[in-house]
């Protein structure tokens, strides 16, 4: 029996059933070369659970997640992004110390600024090679009557991108509000694997939401911000968000009744903080092993499959993962979350039909031929390029931007000052030349030059950082003693020492636009700065530290322009230290 509306909203839910609602597929669009294609973005009623009242969303094209936007390699694509977004903020934001995790308020106030912000947007393509005036500069977003006009080469390996919103200092919340999609690129190296596709290819668009409650304690389904406040001296730091609620494809806990066969699932973390580890589990809960496979991350194909029981993806990390259901006739899996803060593990459902199907697809042994795996040693010369990330006492997250200097200053620790010991023996000193995204803008690409970026992660804390316009490898991972860091004074007392390699994963060795970098680790990787020039962004892409100032401006200009360009001194602003 369907219910009205009416009825729906007299229901009193204050729990919501486990994989009730089939996954939706959201709608793909397939624009001829140098079409103008116009997304609206605009606001809409949608029920993230069949139990829920509606939710107001922002959307692009009126749903949540926005449709697939499907192109072929080096076909140029220009975007139209047309705001028509009406009416109030759709997102409550709340900041409560110690919150409960659960959904609700927990008796807060919505946050006035937050319900007083208008609906101001610009829309990134994450992931592409596109040139800086149309990657979507955070502060060059458009008010309702406006569009955003952006083109997009799509010169890139066949992969999946993603679009989403990117305004300055609210992404956090207006990813929240639901403006984010899937952006596949094709091309003829994919083609010829003959992978699963049409409906046998499905895009999971993961990610986590909290919804408000009303008096009585059931849910309402407006979409609430809430966060945690750790501590409010000298500064009011949170704990970036999570929610209860996981979603897929925009339905919390959903089902997908699949065929006995092989199926590509395109993985997308969309959520702002929450890192997930996806494994497969039984009907007892127990470990499926040896049903995924991984064929691709952020970049494109990886150069051979990879069996995986789990597959950890941060913030804006994708998987490509192939599944054969072939041995699970009859049977129900769930997709699990098994990471570490988890309040409620399951994912979705895959209900197996019964009766065989033989695609006669077979896995193949070699995927990306083009693949090059990079290192040290085979990389073209190079820039280095050096950040520090810091957990200051009192403070939020910062990314720093350091210059390696050859003298050490005469009194140390000093603020700023960071010295780091390498595995040979030798010690770098670093200074910091910025910390927050206002600071100057120090870092200068030669426009088809190689850079090598090292990522020291000075705090406890994981950071997934993105770096715009390129795709790039992870050429190691370090384990690293960071006792030596001051975190009142904001520099080493003794030099930073290393502890030993640590791995990168079989999956983060292919083409990423996106790498954890653990509490303690040096993570280094490397790319090249081609295929388009301008301003960008590099980020944290835990969004809401993001917006706390952990994004830095970066800018590529052909070498001979450089030249001319009196303010940049070997790649860099001249020194000022922050
Ligand atoms: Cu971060």
């Amino acid at each position: 029996m369907t219910h009205t509306d009416q009825t729906k909203a007299e229901i009193l839910v204050t729990h919501l059933t486990k994989f009730r609602d089939p996954l939706q597929i959201p709608p793909v669009l397939r624009p001829s070369p140098m079409q103008l294609l116009t997304i609206r973005m605009r606001t809409e009623q949608v029920r993230l659970h069949s139990e829920l009242p509606a939710t107001r969303v922002w959307t692009y094209n009126g749903l949540f997640p926005g449709p697939t936007i499907e192109v072929r390699r080096g076909e140029r694509l220009r975007v139209i992004w047309h705001n028509e977004i009406t009416g109030d903020y759709p997102v409550e934001a709340v900041e409560v110390l110690n919150a409960t995790p659960g959904p609700g308020r927990d008796g807060a106030e919505p946050l006035p600024d937050v319900a007083a912000l208008p609906p101001w947007t610009v829309v990134h393509l994450h992931g592409s090679r596109t040139g800086g005036g149309n990657d979507g500069w955070p502060e060059n977003a458009v008010l309702p009557g406006n569009a955003q006009l952006s083109e997009y080469p799509n010169d890139q390996q066949a992969t999946a991108l993603w679009y989403h919103d990117h305004a300055m200092a609210i992404t956090a919340l207006n990813v929240m509000t639901g403006l984010a999609g899937m952006y596949l690129i094709r091309d003829a190296e994919e083609d010829s694997l003959r992978l699963p596709h049409g409906e046998h290819e499905v895009p999971l668009i993961i990610c986590d939401r909290n919804l408000d409650t009303d008096a009585q304690g059931n849910l309402t389904g407006q979409l609430l911000h809430k966060l945690s406040i750790l501590f409010t001296e000298p500064e009011k730091v949170a704990l970036p968000f999570t929610g209860p609620f996981t979603l897929v494809n925009g339905v919390i806990w959903p089902h997908l009744t699949v065929d006995a066969r092989w199926y590509r699932f395109r993985m997308l973390n969309a959520s702002n903080s929450r890192f997930y580890t996806f494994a497969l589990h039984d009907e007892d809960g127990a470990v499926v092993s040896g049903a995924m496979r991984q064929i691709g991350s952020d970049g494109g194909l990886l150069p051979a499959p990879l069996a995986l029981d789990q597959i950890t993806l941060a913030p804006a990390e994708r998987a490509d993962v192939l599944i054969d259901f072939y041995a699970f006739r009859g049977r129900f899996l769930t997709l699990v979350n098994t990471g570490p803060g988890t309040p409620n593990p399951d994912v979705m459902q895959f209900r197996v039909r019964a009766h065989a199907i033989h695609d006669g697809f077979t896995l193949p042994a070699t995927l990306s031929p083009s693949f090059v795996r990079l290192t040290h040693d085979n990389l073209p010369e190079h820039m280095h390029r050096w950040l520090v990330l810091t957990l200051l006492a009192g403070k939020h997250p910062e990314m720093w931007e350091m210059v390696e200097i050859d003298q050490p200053p005469p009194t140390l620790p000093a603020d700023g000052i960071v010295q780091v010991a390498l595995a040979n023996g030798t010690v770098k000193t670093l200074q910091r030349v910025s910390r927050d995204f206002k600071d100057a803008v120090n870092f200068y690409v030669d426009y088809n030059g190689w850079e090598q970026w090292s990522i020291l992660n000075a705090s406890p804390v994981a950071h997934p950082i993105h770096i715009h316009l390129i795709q790039f490898q992870a050429l190691s991972r370090d384990g690293y003693d960071v006792t030596g860091f001051d975190n009142t004074l904001g520099g080493t007392t003794t030099p930073l020492t290393p502890k030993g390699q640590l791995p990168v994963d079989p999956n983060e060795q292919g083409w990423k636009d996106v790498i954890r970098v653990g509490g303690g680790q040096l993570v280094r990787v490397a790319g090249q700065f081609a295929g388009a020039n301008g301003r960008y962004v590099y980020h944290c892409h835990i969004l809401e530290h993001e917006d706390e100032g952990m994004m830095r401006t970066f800018v590529v200009m052909p070498e001979q322009v450089m030249k001319l360009d009196r303010h940049v001194v070997d790649g860099h602003h001249p020194l000022h230290p922050a």
